[in-house]
């Protein structure tokens, strides 16, 4: 049987699963605990971070790989384009979500959360970060300080509204790989009605989303998930 490690909340492991879904493949979710549970997955598998895929034997770390994984081994419902000028540019817009939205949402939240003890319970960021614990965590993020990922992100779904255009989709006429990584990476952010992520936080959009400027980006989340996402 396939199994996935994951944590619960995280957001490259709801990419990893969107995948498995939308090749219709069973897995088993193995919820991995933070601390010892990453020492032993370390030991299994080579790696401390989620996600990790073990498929009949072979392990397979991080999400993009995952991802190459499944399209080799189960071309049926691809997830890169074939065209292959399409495929570099859907490289390029993976590459540049995991980057940008991926840490981005996460320096976003730890930023926002400093001003608001609710949002750092509901969004499922530590209980008891205090302000200070928080400010350290600027770095695991891979920000210089959280101010500059407050700051920084707006521009992100800026870039995002702006790599969309008019289209439907990130790279061409169809959903693909670019699409589902930014649209699994917002989630710790906002979570729509058919994300299985959805949480009591993530329910209701985030007050950026209320300016005009990023509400497209929102609807789209909220389409691309609704048709594309399947449980
Ligand atoms: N580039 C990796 C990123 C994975 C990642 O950042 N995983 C986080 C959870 S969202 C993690 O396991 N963090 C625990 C740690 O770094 O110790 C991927 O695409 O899979």
């Amino acid at each position: 049987m396939r199994v996935l490690h994951l944590f619960k909340v995280s957001h490259y492991a709801e990419k990893a699963r969107w995948a498995l879904d939308h090749k219709r493949l069973a897995y088993r979710k193995h919820e991995v605990l933070f601390g010892a549970g990453q020492v032993l997955l370390k030991l299994r598998t080579g790696s401390r971070q989620v996600p990790v895929l073990e498929d009949d034997g072979r392990v397979v770390v991080g999400s993009t790989a995952i991802l190459d994984h499944l399209d080799a081994r189960y071309p049926e419902s691809p997830l890169w384009p074939a065209d292959p000028e399409q495929k570099a540019a859907a490289r390029e817009a993976v590459a540049w979500a995991d980057e940008k939205i991926g840490k981005g949402v996460r320096g976003y939240l730890l930023a926002t959360a400093r001003h608001d003890p609710r949002l750092r319970g509901a969004a499922g960021i530590a209980r008891l970060l205090g302000p200070g614990l928080i400010q350290m965590a600027s770095d695991y993020c891979g920000y210089d300080s959280l101010e500059l990922a407050e700051k920084d992100f707006p521009q992100v779904l800026l870039e995002l509204k702006s790599r969309l255009g008019t289209s439907a989709y990130l790279v061409g006429d169809r959903f693909s790989a670019a699409d589902l990584t930014a649209c699994s990476l917002i989630n710790p952010l906002y979570g729509p009605p058919a994300s299985p992520l959805r949480n009591r936080w993530t329910r209701q959009r985030p007050p950026l989303a209320s300016d005009p400027a990023f509400a497209p980006v929102f609807d789209w989340f909220d389409h691309i998930y609704q048709k594309h996402r399947r449980p």
